[in-house]
């Protein structure tokens, strides 16, 4: 499998759909690694740790990490499955990005940025991100963030592995469309 391949199967595994090959994630997320390649090599085209390794590493938002000793594996956040990534709440910078795509914004107007089917509302520190993260759909529409003021009121933040801000909603009033 390419590099590409390999990380959009993973994503899928390892956040939505672990059941797909009968793989066991802990509370946390973590699925064993040689467990992951033993059910992945019995569901498609064969993975080894090397493989894992170089998406570890490789990946362009490092969307997977491994443990200390390398027996286990996790995404770093994005997953629709019910886990714990015990992120602590920190504060944001002054501004966040959100990018999405015209044909939400009536709605988001309406009741603000919700996470729909992810655990979080994700959110970028740089406008060039949310950029990307919105042409996955369309053309992008970038929103701001009044994240320190958010944070003043007492709505908690998060930051992942991998630098994905995240929250909970955001309310229309803290947005600058
Ligand atoms: C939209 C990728 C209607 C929201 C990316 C987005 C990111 C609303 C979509 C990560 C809404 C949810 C997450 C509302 C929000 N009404 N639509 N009130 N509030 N939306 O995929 O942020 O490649 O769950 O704008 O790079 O697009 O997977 O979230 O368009 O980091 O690692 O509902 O996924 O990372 O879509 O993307 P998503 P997202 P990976």
């Amino acid at each position: 499998m390419m590099e590409k391949e390999l990380s959009k199967y993973l994503s899928l595994i390892l956040r939505h759909s672990p059941e797909k090959i009968g793989l066991n994630l802990d509370d946390n997320g973590w699925a064993d690694v040689d467990e992951l390649i033993q059910k992945c090599n019995n569901h498609s085209q064969g993975i080894d740790i090397s493989m894992l390794q170089k998406v570890v590493e490789n990946n362009d938002k490092r969307r997977f990490s491994f443990n200390n000793d390398l027996t286990k594996i996790r995404a770093n956040q994005g997953h629709s499955i019910e886990i714990e990534l015990n992120l602590i709440p920190i504060t944001p910078p002054e501004i966040l990005f959100h990018g999405t795509v015209s044909k939400f914004m009536e709605n988001i107007r309406e009741n603000g940025l919700l996470k729909m089917s992810r655990h979080h509302v994700h959110l970028s520190k740089d406008e060039e991100t949310a950029i990307k993260v919105g042409s996955r759909r369309g053309k992008p529409i970038i929103i701001k963030v009044n994240a320190i003021s958010m944070h003043e009121d007492g709505f908690k933040f998060y930051c992942s592995d991998n630098g994905v801000w995240l929250t909970d909603s955001v309310q229309p009033k803290y947005m600058v469309l």
